[in-house]
């Protein structure tokens, strides 16, 4: 029988062009001019780009399943088929100006380590699957972490296949076409077992690439409260309608954000406050704001702090809105997910074998990993990206730097997916 790996030998096997080439492949899927990409969830870009994923998995005989919100997991068997899997992955969707290598290096990454294996003939214990999470990003359907909330059960099913985008198309709309892109697929029910759970990411902040180095152990992601805010105003002619009867909607939210950036001031500047999209309408210059619609992203490491200053932001909208009606839609709390030391360490031993410098480090970004830590053990290995650039068509990262996170990852399945 064939020797199962020795972890050492792993990391080695990893093929830094194929591995480019296959971001290069799926990055031209709803890629942009500036070389950014634009594939949102479930969209038609997406169901392209899964296609070509089932296609690379069907040409090395790995199975391909999908789970009732979408998520689709790429399995390579161990020679237990008993045993509970070692998954890794995540997304595939993308921010509308997003770039190639948010999400789509951890679903690539999980994959060259599934293909190395399978080409140098190397067996493990347990099962190998690669995950892609259904809508990671909540730029098209409110909020991120769908597949991954829904498949932990923090999020319901139901409510999350009714939800809509801003055109009236639901999740369960939208999937229709995204699944029959991959109808080898075989039906799996949410929440199937994961003995452990290993995401790899490009840090999208800059200090990695200050200190020069190639690999982040993550240690922990920080909260987040995401918020939708609708301000009713009165549309009225801007030449004779006298200030004191006005109910202006964009002075509304304008004394509003101006209040939530005072209440968010923070002199060590951990705190991070995002007013990302603001739509006023109807939008004419010369009639008075009848209604503005805006969101908040607030982060913060601490759960007091995600609380306290959370707990506020209604009770702030609704006081400096007035007379403007304001109604406060709150997507609860990711809370701040500490991974566990085993997980941590067993990540950092791997790039130790492989002799790459590496240094713990919490993520300010948002990962499927921070909900699937709620039903499995988690770590995640990060490599730079250009100047900390993210969330933006110019993010860039070098195919070594791609390779030696994803040599960590091989590293770190192998000897769980051996224990
Ligand atoms: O927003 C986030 O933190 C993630 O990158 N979607
Ligand atoms: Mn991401
Ligand atoms: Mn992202
Ligand atoms: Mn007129």
């Amino acid at each position: 029988s064939q020797p199962t790996a020795r972890p050492n030998l792993v990391g080695t096997l990893i093929d830094e062009d194929r591995l480019w080439q296959r971001h290069e492949a799926l990055g031209a899927i709803g890629g942009t001019p500036k070389g950014g990409v634009n594939r949102q969830a479930l969209t038609a870009e997406e169901a392209v780009a899964r296609k070509l994923i089932a296609g690379w998995a069907k040409e090395l005989g790995f199975g391909i399943a999908t789970d009732p919100i979408g998520n689709m997991f790429i399995r390579r068997e161990g020679t237990d088929p008993t045993a509970t899997p070692v998954v890794s992955g995540s997304h595939i969707d993308t921010q509308p100006t997003g770039g190639k290598y948010d999400g789509a290096y951890g679903v690539l990454a999980a994959f060259e380590v599934l293909e190395s294996l399978e080409r140098a003939g190397v067996k493990t214990r347990r099962p190998l699957e690669a995950a892609i999470w259904m809508n990671e990003e909540g730029s098209r359907f409110q909020p991120g972490c769908v597949g991954s909330g829904v498949f932990v059960g923090k999020k319901e099913l139901e409510p999350m296949l009714d939800m809509q985008d801003r055109a009236g198309i639901s999740v369960r709309e939208a999937l229709v076409p995204v699944l029959e892109a991959t109808p080898e697929a075989t039906q799996r029910p949410l929440n199937t077992p994961i003995h452990a759970y290993l995401e790899a990411h490009i840090e999208q902040g800059p200090r990695l690439e200050a200190e020069g180095l190639q690999i982040g152990i993550v240690t922990s992601i920080q909260g987040m409260r995401r918020f939708e805010i609708d301000i009713e105003g009165e549309e009225a002619h801007a030449g004779t309608t006298p200030r004191k009867s006005r109910k202006d909607a964009l002075s509304a939210a304008v004394r509003i954000i101006a209040a939530l950036e005072e209440l968010m001031h923070d002199p060590d500047d951990v705190v991070r406050f995002t007013v990302g999209r603001l739509e006023v309408s109807p939008g004419s210059p010369n009639v008075v704001p009848g209604h503005v619609h805006f969101s908040i992203d607030f982060r913060h490491p601490d759960t007091k702090v995600l609380k306290e200053r959370g707990d506020a932001v209604e009770r702030i909208a609704v006081e400096k809105g007035a007379p403007c009606p304001v109604t406060v839609k709150g997507f609860g709390t990711n809370p701040p997910v500490h991974f566990p030391t085993d997980i941590v360490d067993t990540v950092r031993r791997g790039a130790a074998r492989l002799e790459l410098p590496s240094m713990d480090m919490p993520s300010g970004a948002g990962h499927d990993a921070g909900l699937i830590s709620a039903v499995a053990p988690v770590g995640m290995v990060f490599v730079p990206c250009v100047k900390g650039i993210s969330h933006n068509e110019l993010e860039r990262a070098s195919a070594a730097d791609l390779a030696a996170g994803t040599r960590v990852l091989a590293e770190a399945m192998v000897e769980l997916a051996n224990s």
